[in-house]
């Protein structure tokens, strides 16, 4: 634990200072545990078909957990705005910054989450549906709106030879290349939606294979970023803010997502504007969706998936799988934790 995380202080300078002492510092411990409460909570309603029951509990969990960390937060991307979402709404403060202790100067950081990625993947008891947050220090994750948004998300090997506007074959013949294996060696991912015909019928023509998944692209794209996953990239439309929280996960795994709002009425141009966007065809690239110094991104398997194993309940305890990634110190953890009851006796077994 860091002694650097509250700092008696009255400026915003110092709070700056703070925050990035506080996101330099060890925050797996901090972080893992409100991913871990979420992944939890959701994980008890799994194959209960209420998705909206699933996502409640991850975001109560969640929203509790968080108000322990010695932080002053601000939710920047959540559950959507104030009026519509009681609880980590865009805007919220959260963290013990919001206690009013003001002899204490709590770091500012920015917070995005999503507390349950893949609702349906949850209330199906269908892979890969996890809890997610990214942080960085003030201004470090871009407030995007809830729109859609042109994805093309690639690893480290790729990062540099594609192209959102570029033809499909193109981006899959420069993939392959880039990987030294051929285009029908590939496997992309794309949600499985009718807007996406095209864009399927495009990689298959290519010779590419797909996974189509039901929900879940930001899961899909931390798998392209890693090697030995057995996905190279990920294609298609999706929400814009997964789409951060994938540019954060990106930042911390070298991977690359380029990406562009789905912008196509007066009322998205507001919502874009009412967020400080005015170029709508812009291509954004990781840092330009997480441009923070600091970025932390945790994650935690709610139902088993490629990269990390689902919650398990076992009587006495619970164990958990999670993605704990900073870019300062850079480093990635894949922690696998016990949570015991609090009345397990001394006969609990733990296996390896
Ligand atoms: C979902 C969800 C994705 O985008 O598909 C959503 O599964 C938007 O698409 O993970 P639909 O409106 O067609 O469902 C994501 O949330 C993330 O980008």
């Amino acid at each position: 634990m860091s002694s650097s995380r509250s700092t008696p202080s009255s400026s915003t300078a110092a709070a700056t200072t703070a925050a990035n002492a506080y996101l330099d510092s060890d925050l797996s411990l901090d972080f893992i545990r409100v991913v871990e409460q979420a992944a939890i909570a959701c994980a008890h309603t799994m194959g209960q078909g209420d998705r909206h029951l699933s996502d409640q509990v991850a975001v109560e969990a969640m929203r509790k957990e968080m108000d322990t960390l010695p932080i002053d937060g601000t939710i920047v991307i959540g559950e959507g705005e104030r009026d519509e979402a009681p609880m980590l709404y865009i805007g919220e403060k959260v963290g013990m910054g919001t206690k009013g202790d003001a002899s204490v100067v709590y770091p500012e950081v920015d917070i995005a989450v999503d507390p349950l990625e893949g609702t349906n993947l949850c209330a199906l008891g269908t892979p890969n549906a996890l809890a997610v947050l990214a942080a960085s220090e003030r201004g470090g994750l871009l407030h995007a709106p809830d729109l859609y948004m042109e994805k093309l998300i690639v690893g480290p090997s790729s990062r540099d030879v594609v192209d959102l506007d570029a033809p499909v074959r193109f981006n899959l013949r420069a993939i392959a290349q880039s990987l030294g294996r051929r285009v029908e060696d590939l496997v992309v991912i794309v949600l499985d939606r009718p807007r996406h015909e095209k864009l399927i019928a495009d990689i298959r023509s290519s010779g590419a294979r797909i996974r189509l998944i039901g929900d879940g692209d930001l899961s899909a794209g931390i798998t392209a970023a890693v090697i030995g996953s057995g996905v190279h990239a990920v294609m298609g439309i999706g929400g814009a803010p997964e789409g951060v929280l994938t540019a954060a996960a990106m930042r911390c795994l070298g991977g690359e997502i380029y990406a562009r709002l789905v912008v196509d009425t007066p009322e998205h141009e507001a919502r874009c504007r009412s967020m400080g966007i005015t170029d709508f065809k812009r291509i954004y690239k990781s840092k330009d969706l997480a441009p923070g110094k600091n970025i932390v991104f945790a994650a935690t398997g709610v139902t088993d998936g490629t990269l990390m194993k689902g919650v398990r309940f076992f009587g006495d305890g619970t164990r958990t799988v999670s993605l704990v990634m900073q870019t300062h110190p850079h480093r990635i953890r894949f922690v696998d934790s016990i949570h015991l009851a609090e009345n397990a006796d001394r006969g609990v077994k733990i296996r390896f």
